[in-house]
């Protein structure tokens, strides 16, 4: 018997992770074309990439999410770069951990900064698949191989450039089309969109730029039948969206909101969505990913895969997170080409002619990250043991 009792923790012993190494990597890359929101333009991104590494050098890639000012949430790429150096990493660093799923828990003395935790979460989420030699989407219990996609659309100086990036998109074979309104930019646009494109999947993302005031407005739009309206009120809002979900025909899903399972359980029960958007970054990882996935499939809330205009890196993850079951919608993951002249992963990430992705069959992420190409676009790099 106590032999027994040995062996078992001698197996557990054997299995345990222990992260030696944890190395921040910022990386700057412009983008092929601006993206403009509500809050404003983007040219060029900066990214932080964290790789982790254990005794036995198996290593893993992860990426915070975080934009490069506190304007989509108050994380950005330097205060993120400070937290996960003097705060995050000494949690978890040397730490013995059981599975992946754990290190969230490591880090919840913590409160918030849930990009700035993914970016460690999702790399040992990679490390740990790669040292079990699985896909990563198959270790988080992904079922739907291929993940369907859509395209997220920013505002642009003029409607006939709008047209022509849908036009683009839907000849590529994307199955839904995404575009970013904004009180100077909604109802005429939307009109005039669906006017020349009749019946396609098409929604609206407003990030927060309008309040209840604007009710009226959004009646109104009812008539252009969207797939939803997604975040129109306050990012941090849930009972004024579940005034204006009343009011309105609309289905609204939730996008900045959303920051936790419990978020996703209180906006549900109090009506003030029926789709969520969920954002790797902004709910703190793969492990609080699937507990708000379980949360809105019990619910019969419909989600999907929000985008952060992610390296291959942060793409990768978000395929693998896309094949939960309860991911029905397509998603804002699309093919690398559409924000980058050369992404830092091979195979870059490719879109079939039907507008989807197949989720690749590699262990871990699944696609080889370009070490020579990320030295060649980092701006800083730290590495913490
Ligand atoms: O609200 O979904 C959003 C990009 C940056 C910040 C917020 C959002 C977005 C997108 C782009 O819509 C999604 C993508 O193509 O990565
Ligand atoms: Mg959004």
């Amino acid at each position: 018997m106590t032999r027994k009792i040995v062996e078992i923790y001698k197996i557990k012993r054997q299995s345990l992770m222990i992260i030696k190494l944890i190395e921040l990597v910022e990386i700057k890359m412009p983008l092929v074309s601006f993206f403009e929101t509500s809050f404003g333009r983007t040219y060029e991104r900066r990214i932080i990439l964290t790789r982790v590494a254990d005794k036995e050098n198996n290593e893993g890639w992860g990426e915070c999410t975080a934009g490069e000012t506190p304007s989509y949430c108050e994380e950005w790429t330097d205060g993120c770069w400070s937290v996960l150096r003097e705060i995050l990493a000494p949690m978890v660093l040397d730490k013995e951990i059981e599975s992946a799923s754990q290190v969230w828990d490591l880090m919840k003395q913590v409160r918030g900064n849930r990009m700035a935790k993914a970016a460690i979460e999702t790399a040992v989420w990679d490390l740990e698949a790669k040292k079990l030699n699985v896909p990563l989407w198959k270790h988080l219990g992904g079922t739907n191989r291929e993940i369907a996609c859509g395209v997220s659309i920013g505002i642009q100086d003029s409607v006939e450039q709008l047209f022509r990036k849908i036009q683009t998109e839907l000849d590529v074979g994307y199955k839904r089309i995404k575009i970013k309104i904004a009180p100077h930019w909604d109802f005429e646009i939307i009109r005039q969109v669906r006017e020349k494109f009749g019946n396609i999947l098409l929604m609206g993302d407003a990030n927060s730029a309008y309040s209840l005031s604007d009710i009226d407005l959004f009646k109104r739009m009812d008539a252009f039948c969207l797939m939803m309206f997604e975040q129109p009120l306050a990012h941090d809002d849930m009972l004024d969206h579940s005034k204006l979900q009343r009011e309105i025909e609309t289905p609204i899903c939730l996008d900045e909101s959303i920051r936790s399972p419990e978020d996703a359980r209180k906006a549900i029960e109090l009506g003030a969505c029926k789709i969520i958007n969920v954002k790797l970054g902004r709910v703190g990882g793969h492990a609080q990913t699937r507990l708000v996935e379980t949360i809105a499939r019990e619910n019969s809330i419909p989600i999907w895969c929000g985008g952060m205009l992610e390296s291959g890196i942060g793409r990768a993850h978000n395929i693998a997170m896309s094949t939960l079951k309860g991911f029905t919608l397509p998603g804002d993951v699309s093919a690398s080409k559409r924000y980058w002249h050369e992404d830092i992963i091979e195979p870059e990430v490719l879109v079939t002619e039907n507008g989807t992705i197949i989720a690749p069959v590699k262990a871990g992420i699944g696609f080889e990250v370009k070490r020579e190409r990320i030295d060649k676009i980092t701006v800083r790099k730290k590495e913490l043991k």
